[in-house]
Parts: structure tokens; C-alpha cells; sequence
């Protein structure tokens, strides 16, 4: 294991990424402001029909996409590894899938998989790349789980009170079409053949980034474990399936531990207050907060993996940039000193 985790532990800086369609509602919906959770939530905070998602992400279209650039500014930010989501809660799969329709080449006019150049650029930049996975929850896959999230405070929707007690009933699900597979039967049609194809058609992947294990089974979770040993020096989190499934590393989400205790652990973090793209978001974290938690949390031994929601045309946003740069320039003084 030590052999294994060697790069991850001397890493210490990686960039996370959120992408999806979500990008392109950007927290809204119908003209109204989605009212919690991150913006890469908002198909389940506003309960939008399945089919209504599915048509939005005929409007993606990321022409502007350069994966070279984004691996160059990951790179000049000092940062040593990407994260990015292959496939968040929505189910969306952001590379070409046989596994399942709902995916950039069937779903999307743009029609070209978005991990491919990504994958080639980092090999070309020496940046290892890894692939976050939402195993357990698919919300637009029959079958997937859902974590259940009440819609009555998030917007003036007239039927709120009923899609609760709806959900209620449906442990989570409130699209009947959610429900017309079992979980089982999820998992061996779409998440173990999908966790194949991402650690078959990328070359080496360097970390699978397991998210969430709402509703696992222990059967599920030996599944996906075995379909790991396509790339034998993986590493993966915690979040497959609790307790039994440790992984390598655990994920603090938006904090950084008061001591480090020897484990192996990375704080995830957003720049401003959501993981998916949102223009109303502008809670931007200073570059003087973002150095100082990359520094507290390397010298408690832990990694920093800082968040990115790319825009829906495929580019960055500029608050994004301005600090990767302002960090990249910090990062150059204090190696050079
Ligand atoms: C959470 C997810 O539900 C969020 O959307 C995000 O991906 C975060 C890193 O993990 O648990």
C-alpha cells in the first residue's frame, strides 16, 4: 500500500471537478433560484421530472472545452492530481457509455466524450487523473438510489407538499420511471458496466473517488470492488459503502481537521459555496484563505482537493482562474525561496 500511495501522499494539491448538466441550469429552475445544497443537486432539491432534465441537457453543448487549458491551469496552480466526475447524482455520464443512453453521445448535441481529451492532456502534462463515480444514487438511471430531500422550503411550487409525501412513500424517488428497476438490477446494467468502461477506455487512472453510499449493499459494493483490480494501483476513498469498505483515504468535506492522526485523508473544498456551476454564487473564498488551508492542511499531512465547476460552454469561471493563477503564483515564490 505505501508502494500505492507514495505520488498521493507527496500530491498534497489536486483540483476537483464538477460538470455536468447541471452546469447548464445553474441553479435555476423555471425562473426560480434552487434554495440549498450545491447547484449539481438541483435536479433532486427541485424534483424536476426526469424527462424535463433529460431535454435540458439537449442544450449542452460545450464548444468552448479545452481540456489541454484546464490541465494547464491545474498545473500552473501547483496542483498534482484531477478529480472529476465522470458520473454525479443525475446519472449523467460525460463520456461515451454503451451502458446507458443517458450519456454526452446520446443526450447531448455535442456527441464527443469529454474524458477522452481530458485523460490525453494529463498524460501529456504528467498530471494523474481520476474519475469520481456516483455509484449508489442515479437519479436519471431506473433503479439508482436517491437520498431524500424535502422540496417544501425550496421553491413556490404548488404540488410541494404532495411530491413530498411522494417521496416519502417512494424512499427518495419522485419520478415513477425512477422506480421501473431494482437497485440490483441498476447496478449490473449500469454502474458495474460503466465503472468498466472508465477504467478500461482512459489508460491508467490514478484514483476512483467513490460518491455517495446512499442505499448500498453489500453485494453492490463487492461488485464495484472487483471491477477495481482493472487498474491494480488505484486508489480510492471511503465512500463506497460504510463501514465495511474503507478504501485508502477519507474525505472531509468542507472542513480541515484540527490534527492530522496518520491517516491517509483529503479535505474536498469549494471556492465559493457550490460544487456544480451556479451564476448566483458569488460567496468566492479569498486567495489568502485558499493558500492558508493548503498550507494548515500539508502540514497535518493531508491533500487539498479544490474545487472547479466548470460554465456549461466548457470553460472555467473567471473567479476560478484569477485564483488558480493568484495560488500558482504563490505556489512559484515559495518553491523558488
Ligand atoms: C457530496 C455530494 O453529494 C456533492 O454533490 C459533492 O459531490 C460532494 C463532493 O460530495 O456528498
Amino acid at each position: 500500500k505505501d508502494e500505492r500511495m507514495k505520488w498521493w501522499r507527496e500530491a498534497r494539491f489536486g483540483m476537483f471537478i464538477h460538470w455536468g448538466i447541471y452546469a447548464q441550469m445553474a441553479g435555476v429552475y423555471k425562473g426560480h433560484q434552487q434554495a440549498r445544497g450545491g447547484a449539481e443537486w438541483i435536479m433532486n432539491r427541485m424534483k424536476v421530472p426526469v424527462a424535463e432534465y433529460k431535454a435540458i441537457a439537449g442544450q449542452f453543448n460545450p464548444v468552448n472545452y479545452n481540456a489541454d487549458e484546464w490541465v494547464k491551469m491545474a498545473k500552473d496552480a501547483g496542483m498534482k492530481y484531477i478529480v472529476i466526475t465522470a458520473k454525479h447524482h443525475d446519472g449523467f455520464a460525460l463520456f461515451d457509455s454503451k451502458a446507458s443512453d443517458w450519456d454526452i453521445m446520446d443526450a447531448t448535441p455535442y456527441k464527443k466524450d469529454l474524458l477522452k481529451p481530458l485523460a490525453e492532456a494529463c498524460r501529456k502534462h504528467g498530471m494523474k487523473l481520476g474519475f469520481y463515480y456516483s455509484q449508489a444514487q442515479d437519479w436519471g438511471n431506473p433503479g439508482g438510489s436517491v437520498a431524500r430531500k424535502v422540496m417544501a422550503e425550496g421553491w413556490p411550487n404548488p404540488d410541494s407538499a404532495k411530491i413530498d409525501a411522494y417521496t416519502k412513500a417512494h424512499s427518495g424517488h419522485w419520478d415513477p420511471v425512477q422506480e421501473t428497476a431494482t437497485f440490483a438490477q441498476y447496478i449490473d446494467r449500469v454502474a458495474v458496466p460503466q465503472v468498466r468502461e472508465i477504467l478500461t477506455n482512459y489508460g491508467d487512472i490514478a484514483v476512483l473517488w467513490w460518491d455517495t453510499p446512499t442505499n448500498m449493499t453489500d453485494e453492490a459494493a463487492l461488485k464495484l470492488q472487483e471491477v477495481l483490480k482493472l487498474q491494480p494501483h488505484i486508489i480510492t476513498n471511503d465512500r463506497l459503502k460504510r463501514p465495511n469498505f474503507p478504501g485508502d483515504t477519507r474525505t472531509p468535506e468542507q472542513k480541515i481537521p484540527a490534527q492530522g492522526d496518520g491517516s491517509d485523508w483529503e479535505t474536498c473544498m469549494t471556492m465559493n459555496g457550490t460544487w456544480g456551476y451556479r451564476t448566483s454564487d458569488n460567496n468566492w473564498k479569498s486567495t489568502e484563505t485558499l493558500i492558508r488551508n493548503l498550507v494548515d492542511i500539508a502540514s497535518k499531512g493531508g491533500n487539498y482537493l479544490l474545487n472547479v465547476g466548470p460554465k456549461p460552454d466548457g470553460t472555467f469561471p473567471q473567479q476560478s482562474i484569477d485564483r488558480l493563477k493568484a495560488v500558482g503564483k504563490w505556489m512559484k515564490v515559495n518553491s523558488e525561496a
